[in-house]
């Protein structure tokens, strides 16, 4: 996989808002937020996109998952509720080619997405 900008995040070469870092994982704010909330959790292994994730990544997609929901929890959202969103290649709208997991909130969502 080559370098995408999420890679140059991780390694702290280009400016985020980062607000959650563990081992595994890194959650910062969309430089072109949709909602009032808009964070992008994303795995520090170089993964493309999801359909490019393997069975030996089972623990770190479920780490994925729970770390939207706590970042969720820290924004405060839990309560109101929000989405978690991820594109998969051309048809699924992906633009950056480094997985990520949009949390969206802090507005009522619509349904179904464009
Ligand atoms: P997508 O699922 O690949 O379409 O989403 C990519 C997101 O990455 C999109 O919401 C961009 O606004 C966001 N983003 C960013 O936050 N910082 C960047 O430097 C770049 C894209 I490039």
């Amino acid at each position: 996989m080559t370098d995408s900008i999420f890679a140059k995040i991780i390694r702290r070469e280009l400016p985020a808002d980062i607000v959650y870092e563990d081992n595994l994982a890194l959650a910062f704010r969309d430089k072109n937020p949709q909602a009032p909330v808009h964070i992008l959790v994303i795995p520090k292994e170089a993964i493309a996109k999801l359909s490019d994730a393997e069975s030996k990544d089972h623990a770190l997609m479920g780490h994925l998952l729970l770390t939207a929901k706590r970042v969720a929890e820290q924004e405060g959202l839990s309560e109101d509720g929000y989405r978690v969103v991820i594109n998969n290649g051309p048809n699924g709208g992906q633009t950056v080619y480094h997985l990520h997991l949009h949390i969206l909130g802090g507005r009522q969502m619509k349904w179904p997405p464009g």
